[in-house]
């Protein structure tokens, strides 16, 4: 009943081959006998694209006829992956396309993979951002995103002799997912200088007399959701030379040289993602993409208010802005000046309809990653928005002040600008006072925002305005799509597909706990998700893997913090251990693969050393003939979504080792679980609610607490800090040259023994080792595992984006649901 064929799909497989063909002959120009797998790609997508626009034109007017409050998510990451699987799994269709491209001589798999990854984002951030489109599209939100769209996504890692080489991830040739919209753009100004002038009332207003223009062309992106005419806009912004006319002159008067300068400066904005991971490094040409597109959302925004005819005090009624981390913080700046400069109203009244209108996500403690712009670099690319920041933070910092009269340090404490050289703008700071409602992304991670880095707002705004949304995954993608048959098999235990729109639902699983038949079909599912990743592996590293072994796995970005060291030193550790026992002892031995994958960012020394490291020391196991399958290191070449998707439902046990209180929350924690993996980690971030849902018997935790880390730290520094001995071993051995010459590692060893061990390693290691022998153990035990899988997976309703994205809706937006006719 919820398919929507009759609205958005195809009527029959007839009538989508016959799409498929016409796409082939006409859009495409090719004929059907010279139609390869990325030609049936095209035009599948191009079929599956045209009927989503019937329903987003739809959408978008029921959307407007109705009228009520809409969220902007904004948000510089979104990592979406592949669209075409998603459309048409959302619109009930795949089996139907899966016949029909079966009829034309191709198979879905295959043409499924002929799409480029939409790879706008780093990690955790910009996927959580893909999750959160999907959520609001499927519970029926009336709500948009807004980005950039990208020319470079994130670069394309290639492993070259052991080393992360990148390469430039061009994505943009073919994209029938994106809609340019010409008529839709929006002049933005940098730089220049302010004047005071009197307006027609006799007032004295600030005026902006910009020094450049460029303009912002909007491209459209449809978001279907599951089981659900509703399909909501993802708004792209893409940067264009402005006007002709002044290059025109410029070209007429030979001055064609510099005519095409200026259009490169301003294509340069939208040109490439910056690969930064949970790290700020203020890029004048980062603060420009920055205010680019916060100053186009806005007026995009205030645009669609505008026609509704209302007046400005209501404005925070129709418009919710979520503020995805700091990085739009400006927007809060933009929307007080249009609000004083260009609409006339007085400051306070401004400033109230901005604070009831945004709300600000934090997604990091690590103090690197807190976002601060130089003084002197806004004053000058944006003067006015630097006068309203000080007249934010002098009108702040005076209700302070009467808050606290007699305390002198808080006003400096938490002051907009930081009394540096130069002064630095904290945007934190600024986001937080411009914001009704400021959340972290876990309880561990929301608690530790109001009791470390922002306590100071917590005294002065009270504990209201902190929350907390711990973040979640959506089912569609990271069950559904990536692993099907499990997806059916729940399906065929749960009374059908509902736990995809309630993931609640998974309960039922547990009644079924002892079914024989389901378990063993629950075994073979996951077994046959190794083997296709075995193969993947074969035919990416050359080494063979036993699909029969335990499958250890951690994917995510290279981070010290998210100690992928310890991880390899850990392999280090059982490889020794290994080649220390007799052959029958050896015999004994369960066998693993230990997979690594992930991106390190390009200027990241440390994290590329520990890439190096992970290759080196597979370079030597996997061709220990002594070893055999007893240990394989394998590293992941180009992890993105796609594979994500591929990988996660392949793992057994997957690391989630952050130093505790640093991993905000982790989002492939949850992904993992899902999928019939168990998890080995800290209790940090979401760790320590996806303990409280599947129970600490079905988790394998290890480690020091958050609470420990700052004593720890600083006995480093200033007491006695011996390295753990099975640690030392380790290191002994690097430093033999066993792994190829030893000073390529250097740092890394020193990190630890020489530079205070910031991240824990040491002190961690030898319950990491611990915790991996109690891995092994309750391995071998094969179906007590299947039953804590089972367990695990029943309980993991709780993380849903969809409940997060409700929670958001209720908590923070005080929006709600646009009902749509079945
Ligand atoms: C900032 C300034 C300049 C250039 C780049 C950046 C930048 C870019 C990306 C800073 C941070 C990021 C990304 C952060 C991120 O992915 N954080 C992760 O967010 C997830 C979703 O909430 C959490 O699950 C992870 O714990 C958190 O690390």
């Amino acid at each position: 009943a919820w398919l929507r064929h009759q609205a958005g799909g195809f009527k029959d497989q007839d009538g989508f081959e016959r799409e498929v063909v016409r796409h082939v002959e006409t859009t495409l120009a090719r004929s059907l006998y010279n139609c390869d797998e990325s030609a049936a790609y095209s035009a599948t997508a191009l079929a599956f694209r045209d009927r989503l626009i019937l329903e987003w034109n739809r959408t978008q007017q029921r959307q407007t006829f109705a009228d009520s409050k809409r969220v902007y998510y904004l948000s510089l990451e979104f990592l979406m992956g592949r669209a075409l699987d998603n459309a048409m799994l959302n619109v009930g269709q795949k089996d139907l396309a899966k016949a029909g491209l079966s009829d034309l001589g191709f198979r879905i798999e295959d043409v499924i993979q002929q799409e480029h990854d939409a790879a706008l984002g780093n990690g955790g951030l910009g996927r959580l951002a893909a999750c959160f489109l999907d959520s609001l599209a499927s519970l029926n939100y009336p709500a948009w995103g807004y980005g950039l769209r990208y020319r470079y996504g994130i670069f394309k890692q290639e492993i070259i002799d052991g080393y992360q080489v990148e390469v430039p991830d061009y994505w943009l040739d073919f994209n029938p997912w994106e809609f340019p919209r010409h008529d839709v753009t929006v002049d933005i100004q940098f730089y220049g200088n302010v004047e005071k002038k009197t307006n027609d009332a006799g007032k004295t207003v600030c005026h902006w007399e910009a020094g450049e223009t460029v303009k912002a062309v909007a491209y459209d992106v449809p978001i279907p959701g599951y089981a659900t005419p509703t399909t909501n806009n993802l708004r792209l912004w893409s940067s264009k030379a402005a006007s002709g006319e002044f290059d025109f002159q410029k070209f007429n008067s030979g001055d064609y040289e510099s005519s095409v300068a200026d259009q490169q400066r301003a294509e340069t904005i939208s040109a490439v993602l910056y690969p930064n991971d949970n790290l700020d490094r203020g890029k004048e040409l980062r603060l420009k993409q920055q205010y680019f597109w916060v100053a186009a959302s806005l007026y995009d925004i205030v645009r669609r208010f505008k026609k509704t005819n209302r007046s400005w005090k209501e404005f925070p009624e129709q418009v919710a802005i979520q503020l995805n981390d700091t990085h739009p913080t400006l927007a809060i700046v933009e929307l007080q000046r249009i609000l004083i400069d260009l609409e006339g109203l007085e400051w306070d009244e401004a400033w109230n309809i901005v604070v009831n209108t945004f709300g600000y996500t934090n997604h990091t403690v690590l103090p690197e990653a807190l976002e601060k712009w130089s003084v002197p670099l806004i004053q000058h690319l944006l003067p006015r928005h630097l006068q309203i920041i000080y007249d934010i933070n002098l009108y702040f910092l005076q209700t302070v002040e009467r808050q606290f009269p007699d305390d002198r340090e808080i006003l400096r404490d938490v002051s907009i600008i930081e009394e540096s050289q130069p002064k630095m703008i904290r945007m934190a700071f600024l986001a937080i006072v411009g914001s009704h409602k400021v959340n972290g992304v876990a309880e561990l991670h929301s608690d530790l925002i109001k009791t470390t880095i922002f306590k100071d707002f917590v005294r002065i705004f009270g504990p209201d305005k902190f929350t907390n949304v711990t973040n979640g995954i959506t089912p569609r993608r990271w069950l559904h799509q990536a692993n099907p048959r499990l997806s059916e098999l729940i399906a065929s235990k749960t009374g059908g597909h509902g736990f995809l729109t309630d993931l609640t639902a998974l309960n039922k699983l547990e009644l079924h706990v002892n079914d024989k038949a389901f378990r063993k079909e629950w075994a073979e599912i996951k077994y046959a998700n190794k083997v296709r990743l075995a193969k993947h592996i074969k035919a990416t590293t050359g080494v063979t893997v036993n699909p029969a072994a335990l499958f250890d796995v951690q994917v995510k970005r290279i981070h010290e913090y998210k100690r992928q060291q310890m991880n390899i030193f850990g392999a280090i550790h059982r490889y020794l251990a290994l080649k220390a026992m007799t052959p029958e002892e050896r015999q004994k031995q369960l066998p693993r693969v230990s997979i690594f994958g992930g991106k390190a960012a390009p200027g990241y020394w440390m994290a590329k050393q520990i890439i190096h490291l992970i290759n080196s020391v597979g370079a030597v196991v996997n061709n220990d003939k002594e070893i055999g399958d007893l240990l394989k290191v394998v590293f992941l070449e180009d992890y993105n979504v796609s594979k994500a998707e591929m990988i996660i439902p392949a793992s057994d046990i997957s690391e989630h080792i952050s130093t505790a209180g640093t991993e905000a929350s982790g989002t492939s924690n949850m992904k993992f679980v899902l999928n019939g993996g168990l998890i080995i980690g800290t209790c940090d971030g979401a760790n320590i609610e996806i303990t409280r849902e599947i129970d600490e018997s079905n988790i394998f935790l290890f480690g020091h607490l958050s609470e420990e880390v700052e004593e720890l730290r600083h006995t480093h520094l200033y007491g006695e800090h011996v390295v753990d001995p099975k640690l030392a071993a380790v290191f002994a051995e690097i430093e033999k040259g066993t792994f190829g010459n030893p000073q390529d590692f250097a740092g890394m060893v020193s990190a630890v023994r020489e530079h205070g061990d910031y991240y824990l390693v040491s002190d961690d290691f030898s319950s990491y080792v611990d915790s991996h022998a109690a891995v092994d153990e309750a391995y071998r035990d094969q179906e007590g595992w299947v039953t804590k899988c089972i367990t695990s997976v029943a309980r993991m309703g709780f993380f849903s984006s969809d409940r997060c994205i409700n929670e958001y809706a209720e908590e923070i937006w005080n929006v709600e649901p646009l009902k749509v006719e079945a």
